[in-house]
């Protein structure tokens, strides 16, 4: 089933469902090699989200501000790999919501937990804007909120659960964007936590 939101937004509820159990695995390997953190915004504030990366680049923020980078700022080193059980569902999703281009030079990984939120904001910090995003819920669901391209227009929301995947490209690429305060809740595969993939293409394709 493929439900359009917008102009170029495509939800596929339960699209990644069976292969959840595999898909956090795979997240734990990340967070293993890659631990989550709070990251600081140019403004200095604590983000309520923990996060980190994986594939060519990561996304990062700090005083100086929001970018891309080959290597984690806490090491030096390369981001943890795209694993092939990702690449498969970003391919998938993309082709299903019918964009010619998966994003996969980078995944971010979000976890939420009671209380956590993602305040309004749009994702600009990626060269590419053709490309579409695309992102995979699992665990407990979230109420996602958005807008239009200006952040005055009025805001509609939805519920992202466990196994949805969103492709989020054409005119709604530059949407404003967030996610409520999570709700105390849980699910059996992760506790009280809700995780959220999102992959990017960072550079232009020439
Ligand atoms: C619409 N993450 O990481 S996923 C983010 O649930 C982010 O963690 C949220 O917003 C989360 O930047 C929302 C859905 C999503 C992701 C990217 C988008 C919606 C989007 C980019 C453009 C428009
Ligand atoms: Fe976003």
């Amino acid at each position: 089933e493929r439900i359009q939101l917008d102009p170029g937004a495509f939800i596929f509820p339960g699209m990644a469902l069976s292969r959840a159990p595999e898909l956090l695995e795979a997240a734990r390997h990340i967070v293993r090699q890659a631990p989550f953190r709070h990251l600081v915004t140019p403004g200095g504030h604590r983000m309520s989200v923990a996060m980190t990366s994986f594939g060519d680049y990561g996304w990062i923020s700090d005083r100086s501000g929001y970018r891309y980078t080959h290597v984690r700022p806490d090491n030096g080193q390369p981001w943890p790999v795209m694993p092939d059980l990702f690449r498969s569902l970003v391919e998938e999703a993309t082709r299903a919501a019918g964009f010619p281009h998966p994003p996969l030079q980078s995944g971010l990984l979000n976890l939420y937990r009671p209380g956590t939120r993602l305040s309004l904001h749009q994702d600009k910090d990626e060269e590419d804007a053709e490309t579409p995003i695309v992102s995979v819920s699992l665990g407990v669901a979230a109420t996602f909120l958005w807008g239009g391209l200006d952040r005055a227009s009025p805001l509609r929301r939805f519920r992202l659960s466990h196994g949805d995947v969103v492709v989020w490209g054409g005119p709604s690429r530059m949407m404003f964007h967030g996610i409520a305060p999570l709700a105390v809740s849980s699910h059996p595969l992760t506790g009280e936590c809700r995780l959220n993939l999102t992959f990017r293409q960072i550079t232009r394709r020439s």
